[in-house]
């Protein structure tokens, strides 16, 4: 018989898991990721869990849902699990399943992202030490040794995520997943192997089954059926390999890392939020920003050479775990906007028009449905447009949303964080002059 605490305990644990355990069918077709049978319009950003505390991640994740995000990134950092081989860490900061976990408890999505190889400007991009001292080794090419210890932590990684049902096929939050990393990049180097070692890469990926679609970034020569993904400061000119794979961008960078002797990278929050409104525009439907929360290179992880330890990227959510003002809050109203367009974006593509020069006009109509972006790509001049029967003035380097083809519900060269300070500073002058 079953003591009365413990049949508390499993009513409790009943509680927790019956949220979330409906398992979800995850698909893709030319437009989108298909959750349950339904296209959809993401906004995802990364958050490395070993670059902050287990204590600061529910408040991370619960800024990154407030801010407008579906779903949360990360990588997987094999040498940060298996010091020594065979030997395993998944303690502290390496706990991924608890992060993970506390992200499914938030209602949030995990892109998954395996590689192993991570670059990541993380300590020898992310492979273990050992792994240089296996005899005839070749990494990241058609090499026995290298694809043998590939596929035993891939599979590892992939064995844990299944045990705890942490897969959408399983009631999980896991809808993406990622192998390799960047290698079309740096593919010309390995001549020949490279392709070869691609598709094995998909195939063993593919062959894990975990019921979720694979991704490969910058990757034009993904096999099917992993998607290749576009990485970079804008996306919207990127077009996949194949049509029946939707517009997907994985690393849209929000700023930059630090580097000793360098500047503090910035990036204006202005031109992030031109580049994701862009990138909707022209057809896509899933973003993820490189990082949303940057963080710290904690001891000695961090890649070399002369990477600094603050990873804080000039990302939305800085490395302290604070809200970074104007950038975390437009980006949340820019969210927000798209959001309103999602049944026009979902149900067609865009059918774009000149209204000028360097000014375009994307529309998502079909039905009784229909959503408008309206571009100004030129970097100096402010112009005024004629749409669909009213006049729209677009400031130079800027996206209009129109959820309704009529009215603009955002801007995104106009930062209402600074114009409510500016107003309030207005009224503050006039008061010391009264
Ligand atoms: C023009 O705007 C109306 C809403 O007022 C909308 O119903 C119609 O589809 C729009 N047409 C185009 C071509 O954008
Ligand atoms: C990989 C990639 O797309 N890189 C681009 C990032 O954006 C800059 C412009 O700011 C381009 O010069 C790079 O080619």
């Amino acid at each position: 018989m079953r003591g009365r605490t413990e049949i508390l305990a499993l009513f409790a644990f009943c509680l927790v898991t019956a949220t979330t355990s409906f398992a979800s069918t995850i698909t893709y077709d030319s437009r989108a990721i298909v959750i349950d049978g339904k296209r959809r319009v993401l906004v995802s950003g990364s958050i490395h869990y070993p670059r902050s505390t287990p204590d600061m991640w529910p408040d991370l994740i619960k800024k990154s849902k407030d801010g407008g995000l579906d779903m949360i990134e990360t990588y997987v950092f094999w040498n940060l699990h298996e010091p020594v081989r065979n030997q395993y860490n998944f303690e502290g900061r390496n706990d991924f399943v608890k992060f993970v976990k506390l992200v499914a408890a938030a209602g949030l999505y995990v892109h998954l992202r395996i590689g192993p190889y991570v670059c990541a400007e993380w300590n020898y991009g992310g492979f273990p030490l050992w792994l240089h001292f296996i005899p005839g080794i070749k990494f990241r090419t058609d090499n026995e040794p290298f694809k043998a210890e590939m596929q035993r932590f891939t599979a590892k990684i992939v064995d844990m995520m299944k045990q705890e049902k942490l897969y959408a096929s399983q009631g999980g939050p896991i809808i993406l997943s990622q192998i390799e990393n960047e290698y079309g990049n740096i593919d010309s180097a390995y001549g020949a192997a490279a392709k070869p070692y691609i598709k094995w890469a998909a195939d063993m990926a593919v062959s894990l089954d975990t019921g979720v679609p694979w991704v490969m970034c910058q990757q034009s020569d993904a096999p099917d059926p992993i998607i290749n993904t576009c990485n970079g400061f804008y996306c919207d000119q990127f077009t996949p390999n194949s049509n029946k794979k939707p517009k997907m961008w994985t690393e849209n960078w929000s700023g930059w890392f630090l580097s000793f002797g360098g500047a503090v990278p910035y990036r204006p929050v202005q031109d992030l939020a031109f580049a994701v409104a862009r990138f909707y525009q022209r057809g896509g439907t899933f973003q993820n920003y490189y990082m949303y929360h940057g963080g710290t290179n904690f001891g000695r992880t961090t890649g070399g050479p002369f990477i600094a330890t603050s990873y804080d990227y000039d990302a939305p959510i800085d490395e302290y775990g604070l809200v970074r003002q104007p950038k975390w809050g437009h980006l949340r109203d820019v969210h927000k906007a798209i959001k309103l367009c999602e049944e026009a974006l979902i149900a067609t593509d865009p059918t774009i028009s000149s209204l000028g020069p360097n000014l375009e006009a994307a529309v998502y109509k079909t039905g009784s449905v229909c959503s408008a972006f309206l571009a100004n790509v030129d970097i100096k001049s402010d112009a005024t447009v004629k749409f669909n029967g009213s006049s729209y003035l677009l400031p130079a380097w800027s996206v209009s949303i129109l959820p309704d083809c009529k009215n603009v519900v955002l801007n995104t060269a106009k930062v209402c964080f600074i114009t409510t300070f500016a107003s309030h500073f207005k009224f503050w002058l006039a008061s010391l002059a009264a």
